[in-house]
């Protein structure tokens, strides 16, 4: 298996996120990548491969060209509103709810960060862009390489991408490399793409960007949002709209379920990606399902990580994971490479 690793991960290095009131380290932070690149350096899985760079043209079939724009030279905006910002990272504290007007793109540099995001916790830093970009690199060459023939790629790069959509950035997530990878893949000739997300959020962004389409299937298995974070996407009745009408399915599951029931719905996933008989599968790969996971109420344990790998193996189809949540640092290496080998050793 090719690994596309994002040597600049580590620019983008959040220093807090607010939580209830409280300034809270990161969840999201550099070790995370760190860990799971050692783990794979450990078991000797697969040749670690750095990416190319890619015109900006590919991240615009995606995203729009003016969240992009703003994107690239937010930070420098937030330097320009206080010098003494280069110590603090940059947070929205306004938001265009419902009855407001999102279609004026404010002046305020504020007001356009509340314009393009969707929480307090994801803070936008110094290197953002940077890593960011270089992570969508990563997920475009990993794509590149399934056409060309590859098994399996699998993009070790963070921040993660499958809160963001088309125009906003949220849930630790700017660009949506699950869905850049997907678009890559259909432009250079895939009939259609599968996109299987079971993070234990639900990706919101990744649906709303595919909501309306029939070549890409999207299909997630999440915590119900009732619940849990992003609240209010995810539920099971939305299955996609006018051409995409079913070619969204969305299994949330209640926060505590059993790994049992977590394998029941990944067999109901796996039954309507067989159906859709797509040329190609993007995995989004969280592992904040696992039980020892400080943000999450899944209660995977790291064997299970195994058999998803296995499972997924026997759908015998070119895959790219595009790695996302997972906030059990000490576990993290451990979970996010046993699906690997999981699917590299099936039979
Ligand atoms: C990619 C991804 O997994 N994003 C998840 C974003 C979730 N953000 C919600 C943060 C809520 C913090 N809850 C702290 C609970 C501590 N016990
Ligand atoms: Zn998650």
């Amino acid at each position: 298996m090719l690994t596309f690793y994002n040597e600049l991960h580590a620019q983008h290095r959040g220093r807090f996120e607010i939580y209830r009131g409280e300034m809270v380290p990161c969840f999201e932070k550099p070790e995370r990548a760190d860990a799971v690149l050692a783990e794979l350096g450990r078991r000797g899985l697969g040749k670690i491969v750095t990416p190319h760079g890619v015109p900006l043209m590919s991240l615009e079939r995606i995203h729009t060209p003016r969240y992009l724009h703003f994107l690239r030279g937010a930070w420098n905006e937030w330097l320009a509103l206080d010098p003494a910002n280069a110590g603090r990272d940059a947070f929205a504290g306004v938001w265009p709810i419902r009855s407001l007007r999102d279609d004026i793109e404010p002046d305020d540099f504020g007001a356009r960060l509340g314009l393009y995001s969707m929480d307090s916790c994801t803070p936008l830093t110094a290197g953002t862009w940077t890593a960011a970009k270089t992570g969508a690199d990563c997920a475009v060459n990993a794509a590149h390489a399934l056409r060309l023939g590859e098994r399996g790629a699998f993009v070790l790069s963070r921040p993660p991408g499958h809160h963001a959509g088309a125009d906003f950035f949220g849930g630790y997530c700017f660009l949506n490399n699950a869905a850049l990878a997907a678009q890559h893949m259909l432009d250079d000739g895939a009939r259609k793409v599968a996109i299987l997300d079971i993070d234990y959020h639900h990706g919101n962004g990744t649906q709303s960007i595919f909501y309306n389409r029939d070549d890409v299937l999207f299909v997630s298995i999440h915590a119900d949002p009732r619940s849990e974070y992003p609240y209010y996407l995810g539920h099971a009745d939305e299955r996609g709209e006018g051409a995409g009408l079913g070619f969204n399915m969305n299994l949330p599951l209640a926060a505590g379920c059993t790994a049992q029931a977590w394998f029941a719905a990944l067999e109901t996933a796996c039954i309507r990606l067989g159906s859709f008989a797509p040329d190609a599968l993007v995995v989004s790969l969280g592992v904040d399902t696992f039980a020892g996971d400080p943000l999450s109420r899944f209660l995977l344990q790291s064997a299970d990580y195994l058999k998803i790998g296995e499972r997924l193996a026997y759908l015998n189809l070119p895959t790219a994971f595009i790695f996302e949540g997972g906030y059990a640092v000490k576990e993290l290496g451990t979970n996010v490479v046993n699906v690997l080998e999981g699917y590299e050793t099936a039979l």
